[in-house]
């Protein structure tokens, strides 16, 4: 199914717990940078979630996958625009309880600024490995290994996949003080990442659990960016931490 936001349709797949209730939590999940809504850690994540019985809604952002834009053009605002558009899709679903959002690396770091904007409707943020470096890079004129002047932007740089990434990405990123968002967060906060991560340091996260006011870190030996070694120990500290806030939102 397509979800349009501001006339640029987003390519997204809703999925329902087996087990019937009348209400679900909803997992919103974003996947990263060059990623898509398909990739096998997402997938893994989100038939987890279903199992335990949360509905989840996974999406294609702006540039990637199947949704519209070009990769060229995207930029975070773009990305935090999609996900208040998922998260608006979410509230319109008369069968959601509680919304979390999720997501994976530059969507991790797009989950941290939109959970900021999005406080009194998140119920919590699942982050991993979220690429929370990427502001200070834009800053420092360092992204994608490739250095540039921050003072004179380039109209483009090079991106994974032989693909170009515009300007207007790194003048996006440079505007963004992610210690902003983090500290305007309150609810739960899981993090997750591999220690072997070469894509973005563990120490991302290792610093955002101490941002923010109630976070939980689950740091994965030997992991790297799409925990392509250990999967299963990734998903099970997700799906511990959600059956804890299940538990406490059945409480309360
Ligand atoms: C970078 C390092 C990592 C960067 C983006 C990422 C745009 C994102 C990784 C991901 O989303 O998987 O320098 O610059």
């Amino acid at each position: 199914m397509y979800i349009t936001d501001d006339g640029v349709r987003l390519n997204a797949s809703l999925e329902m717990p087996k087990e019937k209730k009348e209400k679900y939590p909803l997992v919103v999940i974003l996947h990263g940078f060059t990623g898509h809504m398909e990739e096998r850690h997402i997938l893994a994540v989100s038939h987890m979630l279903n199992e335990i019985g949360c509905a989840t809604l996974r999406a294609d952002l702006y540039g990637h996958g199947h949704s519209g834009g070009e990769f060229h053009d995207h930029t975070l605002f773009k990305w935090m625009t999609n996900a208040m558009t998922l998260i608006d899709y979410g509230r319109s679903l008369d069968f959601v309880s509680d919304i979390y959002l999720c997501g994976h690396s530059q969507g991790g770091l797009t989950a941290m600024l939109t959970g900021a904007l999005e406080r009194d409707v998140l119920r919590g943020l699942i982050l991993l490995s979220p690429a929370s470096m990427i502001p200070e890079g834009a800053r420092r004129g360092q992204l994608l290994g490739y250095p540039f002047d921050p003072e004179h932007i380039p109209d483009e740089i090079p991106a994974w996949n032989n693909q170009t990434l515009g300007g207007n990405y790194i003048r996006v990123a440079q505007s963004i003080r992610v210690e902003e968002y983090t500290a305007r967060y309150k609810g739960s906060v899981l993090l997750v990442h591999g220690d072997a991560d070469g894509a973005v340091p563990v120490q991302c996260s290792i610093d955002a659990a101490e941002q923010y006011e109630n976070a939980e870190l689950a740091v994965i030996p030997g992991d790297g960016h799409c925990y392509e070694n250990h999967l299963d120990q990734a998903v099970d500290a997700v799906r511990k931490w959600m059956e804890k806030q299940m538990r406490e939102e059945k409480k309360a």
